[in-house]
């Protein structure tokens, strides 16, 4: 890595620059390590009140600084002012929950069988590497770097080189809450992930693509590090008859184009039935034409634009793709410039062989194929290398909940999003993720579990 290298971000609501940032040289990847390593011990053995403590001053400082936070997570990404400020403030109940569930997952567990009595210990792993994605660029590396301190290990931060202010501050308020070193920050993209990746870390918890998620995997072989990934997903929304239209339609609208698409759980592609189709495409299209599209500091603004140009075009390439094999649009989404601004699109008559019905398109679609029964629409659910969340949506009963056990993706919503509830896992199956986080068994990803057993007095 060149020592003067920088990332030069851009304000994608207006193509403007924002002020740069110097990336990280890897020797100074390498102290940063080795100074979280070396803060480590004391915070791991600290009680998980104590540590606890130190997280409730983190959340103060977050509190405080909501407005400054949220303006950059929208000045840098471009999601809407209000739903910015939504992904900080959601913070603070957050570590509350995680602090809770880990006095849970800290706790030794003592078993006896015959004549053994075993403690079962769960020891922090060290140093964890968290390598974030820039679409909740607060939110979730939040997740991350609070369940692997929380659980008493020590930290290295890289954010998004889209949103590298944004990790500064997150990393900024953590640092002046945490004891000296515990918190590393490093900056760039790629190459100083994979620098990081290679470095002197016990785990990597991380968000992002499959292509990385693989790469860090193949990476962390070489130390047999431990490893927490949510990687992308093509999440389906099943529709039959029975659901309810409006809840339904609301749901696929918004939920295909919130954040600009880029959420790693929209709704991907839409599976409706052919008896409701009609009636459900209408509402759809009507939702999706009320939705106002604009500069993500003005008020009532629902989508903002993407991040990049780069990500528009990879959507604006699966629309000619969707489009020359045959699908209809029904509502067409322009593009617009300055800034990455990209309305939504509400395609119909999507087949199986295009693309924005097999790859993950991060991007304002609402993307409808019709099916002919429920089996044909959970194999076509089932039919992807993806496996994040899902919903289905039909006649509420024992039918509807035993479809919704046939589909294999880690969150499953039924006549609702996947929003999962706290204390649940949040999961991905298949290429779509390996291990978890939230529960008490998502903290203990971040703990090795040790054991000492004894012989039982007779
Ligand atoms: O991801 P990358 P990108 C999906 C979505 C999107 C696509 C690409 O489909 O279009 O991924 O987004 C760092 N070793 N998701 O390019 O490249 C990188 O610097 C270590 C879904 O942003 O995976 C950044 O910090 N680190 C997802 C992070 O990895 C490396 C959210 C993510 O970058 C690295 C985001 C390497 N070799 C994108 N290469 C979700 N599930 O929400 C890159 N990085």
């Amino acid at each position: 890595m060149e020592p003067n290298e920088k990332i030069s971000p851009i304000n994608p609501a207006t193509g403007e620059p924002l002020p740069t940032v110097d990336c990280t040289p890897a020797g100074d990847i390498h102290e940063v390590v080795k100074a979280a390593r070396t803060a480590q011990p004391a915070w791991g053995a600290m009680t998980v009140a104590e540590r606890g403590e130190h997280l409730l001053k983190f959340v103060e400082r977050v509190t405080e600084g909501t407005q400054a936070l949220a303006q950059m997570i929208s000045t840098e990404m471009g999601k809407p002012l209000r739903e910015a400020r939504g992904e900080v403030q959601n913070l603070g109940p957050r570590v509350r929950g995680y602090i809770e569930r880990a006095e849970q997952a800290c706790a030794d567990e003592h078993k006896q069988a015959g004549n053994t009595r075993v403690t079962v210990r769960w020891k922090p792993l060290g140093v964890a590497a968290v390598i974030g994605p820039w679409n909740y660029p607060v939110a979730t590396p939040g997740n991350l770097l609070i369940s692997a301190l929380v659980t008493g290990n020590a930290v290295v931060f890289k954010p998004s080189e889209f949103t590298p202010n944004t990790g500064r501050l997150l990393a900024g308020h953590l640092q002046a809450a945490l004891p000296a070193g515990l918190v590393g920050l490093v900056q760039g993209a790629g190459r100083v992930g994979a620098t990081l990746v290679e470095s002197d870390v016990d785990m990597i918890a991380f968000t992002g693509s499959i292509a990385t998620g693989q790469a860090i995997m193949r990476s962390a072989a070489t130390g047999m590090k431990r490893l927490v990934l949510e990687l992308g997903g093509k999440d389906p929304m099943i529709v039959l008859p029975g659901a309810d239209i409006e809840a339904a339609a609301n749901h696929a609208a918004r939920e295909s184009v919130r954040n600009a698409g880029q959420v790693c759980v929209s709704v991907e592609r839409i599976l409706v039935h052919r008896d409701i189709a009609p009636a459900f495409t209408q509402r759809v299209t009507e939702i999706v034409r009320g939705l106002k599209v604009g500069n993500p500091s003005e008020d009532g603004v629902d989508i903002g634009p993407m991040v990049s140009a780069r990500q528009r075009e990879l959507v604006l390439e699966q629309l000619a793709d969707a489009k020359r094999r045959g699908a209809n649009v029904v509502v067409e989404g322009k593009s617009r410039s300055p800034g990455n601004y990209l309305e939504p699109t509400v395609l119909t008559g999507v087949t199986s062989d295009m693309e924005i019905a097999s790859r993950e398109t991060f991007g304002p679609v609402v993307a409808i194929q019709e099916v002919g029964s429920p089996d044909e629409a959970i194999e076509l659910a089932n039919a992807t290398v993806y496996g994040l969340g899902a919903s289905i949506w039909g006649q509420p009963g024992p039918e509807l909940d035993a479809l919704a056990d046939q589909i294999e993706a880690g969150m499953v919503g039924i006549n609702r999003g996947l929003s999962a509830a706290a204390g649940a896992p949040w999961v991905g199956w298949k290429q779509s993720g390996l291990g978890h986080t939230r529960s008490v068994s998502g903290l203990r990803q971040f703990l090795q579990p040790t054991t000492r057993s004894w012989r039982a007095k007779s």
